[in-house]
């Protein structure tokens, strides 16, 4: 049984009939009280009474990264600073940060949203729950923290990073559920293996892993060395952090909060809505956020959306594992290539660990693309022509599988920096335009 049964067993019409009616709220609710929407809605000639049905939310004006990022700290704020309790914020890359204002309602709707995740997962309140996931401006460890501490569960805080700590008081406390991203967790799989401290024989049973792309080979990896249920965690710090959709025991997609969260997806360049079941770019409209609702938010984050009748009962849409970001994807002799495949075609390879990095170089008017990762320890060795064998091997089931020319380089063990957080896979070494 699901958590909240009301709403995430909804018959389909009637969760989009709920819908229907937030999003007109939302609409209202941002017109009224945020300039720059009641601009854009302006702009684009629609009004909350437009939408009459679910395929209305097409008419609304997309919400970019941009938009948030030229209205920093609280230009798209819809309440005064004094209704906030808490305020987030993601650092990204480049440029200026961006902030996830919430009032007091949005941090319980929050909560509800990280309670239906560690329900899914199979987390009840005897548990105790690591929680690795960076406290602090990151939404990742507070929304855990309070899904934890909302179902009853024993949270041990420990925050991202102390590889080994995390491992002693995993022994000490006994541990049922990890909360990390997969990068990290596999850091702390590595660093047990090297303390001789048997993961598999502990009471931990359950991770929860998200914030980052990671592939279903990554997944196995991880349940294979921790000898655990390793389960999704879906979310941004625009819609509320982590929460936004989780997987069930089904493990074969992520449901959506569809009460809280309207999903859409769209072709990244016409922007037009792609039919069920095809790939595109993720756009989501929260529905019961207050203090800064997000309407049409682009993610940049790449899959699909399918409905089917899952075992668990949830009758939420399903979205597949994200494929990767617009923004993270490679154009390699003519070809489009997201570090994903890279990943998973790497996790092919029983040579090689799933430690690695891709360099994207400029060979003369031509990207190069040079796939480095560690070997097992046998092969470094087994001596050079090992190494050279497998690089080939590496080369070849990358032509083989996607039709394009990498480079492969085993590097020496620990030449990839480990992840405590989100994993840095691409490094762009051509020169800047
Ligand atoms: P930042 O944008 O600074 O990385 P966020 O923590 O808000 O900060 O990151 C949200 C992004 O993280 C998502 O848009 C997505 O690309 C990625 N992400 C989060 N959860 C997952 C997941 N389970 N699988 C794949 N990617 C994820
Ligand atoms: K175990
Ligand atoms: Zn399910």
């Amino acid at each position: 049984m699901p958590w909240n049964d009301k709403y995430e067993c909804m018959p389909v019409k009637q969760i989009q009939q709920f819908q229907v009616e937030k999003l007109q709220e939302t609409v209202q609710w941002v017109i009224k009280r945020v300039p720059f929407y009641k601009q854009k809605f302006k702009e684009a000639g629609v009004k909350a009474t437009d939408i009459k049905g679910i395929e209305d939310v097409a008419k609304l004006p997309f919400t970019e990264k941009n938009d948030l990022r030229d209205n920093y700290p609280f230009g798209l704020c819809a309440v005064p600073l004094k209704e906030v309790v808490r305020i987030h914020a993601s650092s990204g890359t480049t440029g200026k940060p961006i902030t996830g204002p919430y009032t007091a309602d949005d941090l319980a709707q929050w909560t509800e949203c990280m309670v239906r995740n560690f329900y899914a997962a199979g987390v009840r309140p005897e548990h105790v729950v690591q929680n690795a996931y960076g406290h602090g401006l990151f939404t990742g460890g507070l929304g855990f923290h309070q899904g934890a501490t909302a179902l009853g569960c024993t949270v041990v805080p420990t925050s991202a990073g102390l590889t080994e700590r995390q491992i002693t008081l995993m022994q000490d406390f006994g541990a049922q559920v990890l909360c990390c991203t997969p990068s990290y967790a596999l850091t702390i799989a590595e660093r047990a293996e090297e303390l001789k401290v048997d993961i598999k024989s502990l009471p931990l049973s359950i991770g929860i892993f998200g914030a980052e792309p990671w592939t279903v080979g990554m997944r196995e990896e991880i349940e294979a060395r921790m000898g655990i249920k390793a389960m999704e965690a879906y979310g941004l710090t625009e819609l509320g952090g982590p929460g936004v959709g989780f997987d069930c025991e089904a493990q074969s997609g992520i449901h959506i909060n569809e009460d809280h969260y309207l999903a859409e997806v769209v072709d990244p360049v016409t922007l037009e809505p792609v039919p069920l079941g095809e790939k595109g770019e993720l756009i989501f409209t929260s529905l019961q956020r207050r203090a800064m609702p997000m309407i049409r938010y682009r993610t940049k984050d790449i899959t699909r959306l399918y409905r089917e009748k899952c075992v668990c009962g949830r009758t939420f849409v399903k979205m597949d594992k994200i494929f990767g970001r617009t923004d993270d994807m490679l154009i390699i002799s003519g070809v489009n290539v997201f570090p994903s495949q890279i990943e998973s075609l790497l996790l092919d390879i029983e040579e090689v660990t799933p430690q690695y990095r891709l360099v994207v170089r400029k060979k003369g008017y031509l990207d190069q693309l040079v796939v480095q990762v560690e070997g097992k320890p046998e092969v470094y060795e087994a001596g050079d022509r090992k190494k050279f064998e497998v690089e080939a091997k590496i080369m070849a089931h990358i032509r083989g599988h996607m039709g394009i020319s990498v480079e492969a380089n085993l590097v020496d063990p620990k030449f990839i920096a480990r992840s405590e957080g989100k994993a840095l896979r691409v490094v762009d070494e051509r020169p800047k335009q």
